[in-house]
C-alpha cells in the first residue's frame, strides 16, 4: 500500500456513531486500503449551514494502492451504501467521506481537491486530524498545521464524544 491518505468523516443524521464505524469497517475492510490510524469521535457544531443537528466528525489515515481518484469513487459509493442522499450542499448527512490529503500531493481534477481547499479553516477537521498526526506539515501552507488552530473561531464548537483511548473505547473495526 504505497499512498498515504487522510479521510475526514462526518454525519449528522440517524445513528451516527453506527454510520462512523459502518464507514471505517468498510475502509478498514476494502482489499486495497489499510486503516492505519483512528481519531477520537468529536461532537461538532453545525458549520456553514448552521440550522442542522450537530456532527459526529472523525479523522482516519489510510494506505492505500488506490490512485487518488479511484480512492475518490471508493469513498462516494460507500457514501450512497449507507444511504447517503445529496439533496442540499452543506446539508445533513448519514455520512460524508471526504479525502483531506492524498501523499503530499496537490492534486486539482474537477471532482477532487487536496489538500482539501476548506481544512486549515475547519477545526471539526483540524482537531482530529491533529490527534493522530500532531507534526503534519501540509503542502502550500506556510507553517505546520497546529499553528492553525490558534487562530481558528469555532474551536468550542468542537468536542470530543468518544475518546479512542480511555473509558468506553472505540474500536473502529467493531461491526
Ligand atoms: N460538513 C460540512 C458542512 N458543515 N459542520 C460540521 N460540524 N461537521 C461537518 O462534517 C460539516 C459541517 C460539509 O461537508
Ligand atoms: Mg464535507
Ligand atoms: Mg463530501
Amino acid at each position: 500500500m504505497d499512498n498515504t491518505a487522510f479521510i475526514a468523516l462526518g454525519s449528522n443524521m440517524g445513528d451516527r456513531f453506527e454510520f462512523l464505524k459502518k464507514a471505517v469497517h468498510l475502509l478498514s475492510e476494502h482489499h486495497d486500503i489499510r486503516l492505519v490510524n483512528s481519531s477520537s469521535i468529536y461532537e461538532t457544531d453545525p458549520v456553514g449551514y448552521e440550522d442542522q443537528d450537530l456532527f459526529l466528525n472523525m479523522v482516519v489515515k489510510v494506505t492505500t494502492n488506490l490512485s487518488a481518484e479511484h480512492l475518490l469513487d471508493t469513498c462516494l459509493q460507500m457514501e450512497l451504501d449507507l444511504g447517503r442522499k445529496r439533496e442540499m450542499k452543506w446539508g445533513p448527512r448519514t455520512i460524508d467521506l471526504d479525502i483531506l490529503l492524498y501523499n503530499q500531493e496537490n492534486i486539482e481534477t474537477e471532482k477532487l481537491i487536496t489538500p482539501h481547499p476548506r481544512m486549515a479553516e475547519r477545526a471539526f477537521v483540524i482537531i482530529p486530524l491533529l490527534e493522530i498526526e500532531k507534526d503534519i506539515i501540509i503542502q502550500g501552507m506556510e507553517k505546520p498545521l497546529h499553528f492553525y488552530l490558534s487562530n481558528i473561531p469555532d474551536k468550542e464548537g468542537v468536542r470530543i464524544w468518544k475518546r479512542k483511548n480511555g473509558e468506553g473505547v472505540f474500536a473502529p473495526t467493531e461491526s
